[in-house]
């Protein structure tokens, strides 16, 4: 479903006729996700209005330098204090409010922004264009419907968002539209080499042992057309890693030769599962989270499991076959 007439404009008017506005995202957030929300909050200050960015989790490692992040709240309030402290909600790169892991935002009227297939539109303005490269660049035309001008701190974050989304401008989402948006973040002062450097040449030490760890569970399966790994909780205390240091693991599957699909099993809590996909192109794994009960995109999708991580395997594997016959 494309909102898009009218949409930025319809936003900043949202925006206008709100004093204090809570700024969120989906859990386990992202660069798109975290990078948004920041613009978004420099753009509702811009505007004279309060913002506050509250987040379930914790970002990335590679995520600590963007500018701004020191404001981002992490870990959900309590339902009652979000309908008396604020009286907009934004809520920004989220198909529905359950992936926010933030309860009773719905007390609040909302703002959808995003870009994934089948977003619920729980918002009193939806935004939501599937074909937007990024969130970020949802963000940017809403700020130039504003009429605010792009600071470098807003353009970072905004390019950021771009860079993540479109794995380095090398998915089939990077089209002249996530080019263009690029070209106006660099020319308001986002500096790619700088942020190329902050995102992929920090690596700390325990995320390389990390990566160690779970590269060394590859397994190839159906006809090696598939490539599985996994990480519990014991790998992750072994590398002296968090959860969220093993976001772009699943990317390291993918580039094995001749694999279709890449599947990540995350099996840290002993009761559920959280399986990351991936898809070279032809392979619709969003198609296959939604069997799952998840969702995302087409070449990068998840889903939660309730199951142990053996069983989780085998449905995820038998859920990737069927979807790879059909491609
Ligand atoms: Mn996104």
């Amino acid at each position: 479903m494309n909102e898009r007439a009218g949409g930025a404009a319809a936003v900043v008017e949202r925006l206008k006729q709100a004093k204090r506005v809570l700024i969120t995202t989906h859990s386990s957030p992202d660069g798109d996700a975290i990078g948004s929300e920041l613009a978004m909050a420099e753009l509702v200050e811009a505007l004279g209005r309060q913002a506050l960015v509250v987040n379930r989790d914790r970002q990335p490692a590679n995520l600590g330098f963007l500018p701004g992040l020191h404001r981002v709240r992490v870990g959900a309030p309590p339902p009652h204090e979000l309908a008396e402290g604020f009286d907009l909600g934004v809520v920004l790169d989220c198909p529905d409010l359950d992936r926010t892991g933030i309860d009773g935002l719905a007390r609040l009227p909302l703002v959808d922004i995003d870009h994934h297939l089948g977003n619920a539109l729980f918002g009193e303005v939806n935004l939501v264009d599937e074909e937007a490269p990024a969130v970020g660049e949802l963000v940017l035309e809403i700020v130039a419907a504003a009429g605010v001008t792009l600071t470098p701190a807003m353009a970072t974050n905004l390019h950021v968002a771009l860079v993540t989304d479109t794995g380095d401008f090398r998915y089939a989402n990077a089209t002249p539209r996530a080019f263009r948006a690029a070209a106006r973040l660099v020319e308001a002062g986002a500096d790619p080499q700088l942020v190329a450097q902050q995102l992929w040449e920090q690596v700390p030490p325990r995320v390389v042992r990390l990566t160690a760890a779970v590269l060394s569970t590859l397994a190839l399966e159906l006809d090696g057309r598939v490539a599985v790994v996994h990480c519990d909780r014991a790998m992750l205390e072994a590398a002296g890693a968090r959860p969220e240091d093993t976001e772009d693991l699943v990317n390291h599957a993918r580039a094995v030769a001749g694999v279709e699909v890449a599947v990540f099993l995350k099996a840290f809590t002993g009761e559920a599962v959280r399986v990351s996909l991936r898809s070279r192109g032809r392979v619709d794994v969003q198609e296959v989270a939604a069997g799952l009960g998840g969702g995302g995109h087409r070449e990068a999708a998840g889903c939660t499991l309730a199951a142990p991580l053996e069983r989780a395997r085998q449905a995820v594997v038998e859920a990737v076959a069927g979807a790879l016959e059909r491609a």
